[in-house]
């Protein structure tokens, strides 16, 4: 059970005090001035760092843990529940009046090893559908929004429809997206509902696809009277890759807010691997892809929440194949200092009126 102190923590109420701070104010107070708030993925091990700590209460308004909520996470034993590091972030997003979002439900990647086969032998859909409730229940009243399923389009498998060929889909058929977010409204009425995925900011053509199949997938799943309330566009952007295509997706983000949704920006980062060494440029060209993908989404009036995966470069891996490479593709740099793409995030604030 959470809380009393945990469930006021999400309160509107609490954000009140931050919005006169003026030009010092974090993401935070200037997200929340908007009504639109600002929140980001952390680790509770993120926690045990003071200045982190105070840069996470300064700029975030939402939290979301970016893999203690996954069910490998949660589940690491048939029927054995771990809340533990997820429960580490509620209560300190409680403790701070930040709202939290969770992530993720239904998910083909990110499983204990144990799930996949029991799925595929499964007599009913009890597999995912206890699961859902037990989670939820858990944070019930204290969690704003829930991405429910995630990554389930795919249209690169061939079907028609665009879903992906997942564990779940082979055993249950398509119907398992439905009743995944039938289980979830009845589990905690009060959260947002969000199908999350990332093939619908790009401007290739895989992406006109992507974004055709996640509409049909909207509006059928609309018709259907299925309590799918938001688009999660993760956001996951290149520097030095293909451009967001600001026209299409202007016109995309129309379609789906005409479907009565909310949008939301659930995991947004720039990969900067292939931009060159010289930082000052790297930022440039990472604040620039943010700006591009901000301005577009911040315009249409659907949009509710903006998270980015990650608050700080601190933390980021390097990755093997480039040793001598420093990741800088989130809002702060390492030593927590405010770089161009956290001014790029603000400026697209300042757009909503
Ligand atoms: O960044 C996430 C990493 O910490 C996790 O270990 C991994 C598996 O849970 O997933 C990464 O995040 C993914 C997210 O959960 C879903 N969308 C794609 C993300 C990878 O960029």
């Amino acid at each position: 059970m959470l809380s009393r102190r945990m469930l006021l923590g999400t309160s509107m109420a609490a954000f009140s005090g931050l919005r006169a701070e003026g030009a010092a104010a974090g993401l935070r107070a200037i997200s929340a001035a908007r009504g639109v708030l600002f929140g980001t993925a952390a680790g509770s091990y993120q926690l045990r760092d003071g200045d982190f700590q105070a840069a996470l209460m300064r700029e975030a308004a939402i939290l979301v843990p970016e893999y203690e909520q996954v069910r490998e996470a949660i589940e690491p034993e048939p029927g054995r529940f771990d809340f533990a590091g997820a429960d580490l972030l509620t209560s300190f997003a409680g403790r701070s009046g930040m709202a939290m979002h969770g992530h993720t439900l239904v998910w083909y990647a990110a499983n204990p090893k144990w799930l996949d086969e029991k799925v595929a032998h499964a007599p009913d859909d009890e597999i995912f559908t206890t699961y859902i409730t037990r989670v939820m229940q858990h944070y019930a009243g204290a969690y704003r929004s829930w991405d429910v399923v995630n990554e389930a389009i795919w249209p690169q498998d061939g079907r028609g429809d665009g879903l992906r060929v997942s564990q779940w889909l082979k055993r249950f058929g398509p119907g398992y997206i439905d009743t995944a977010f039938h289980v979830a409204k009845l589990a905690d009425p009060k959260a947002l509902l969000v199908y999350s995925d990332w093939g619908c900011e790009g401007g290739e053509a895989w992406n006109d696809v992507f974004r055709a199949k996640t509409l049909a997938f909207l509006e059928g799943a609309k018709a259907r009277g299925v309590p799918v309330e938001a688009l999660g566009l993760q956001g996951h952007l290149n520097a030095f890759g293909p451009p967001v295509d600001q026209a299409k997706l202007r016109t995309f983000l129309d379609r789906v807010k005409a479907l009565g949704l909310k949008i939301l920006v659930t995991e947004l980062d720039v990969d900067d691997t292939k931009a060159p060494r010289e930082i000052a440029a790297r930022d440039a060209a990472v604040a620039d892809a943010t700006a591009r993908f901000l301005d577009v989404v911040m315009d249409n009036s659907a949009t509710a929440a903006v998270l980015t995966w990650g608050l700080s470069d601190r933390y980021l891996h390097k990755p093997e194949w480039l040793p001598d490479y420093t990741p800088r593709k989130l809002p702060l740099d390492a030593d927590l200092q405010r770089k161009p793409m956290w001014n790029a995030i603000a400026r697209a604030f300042g757009r909503r009126v």
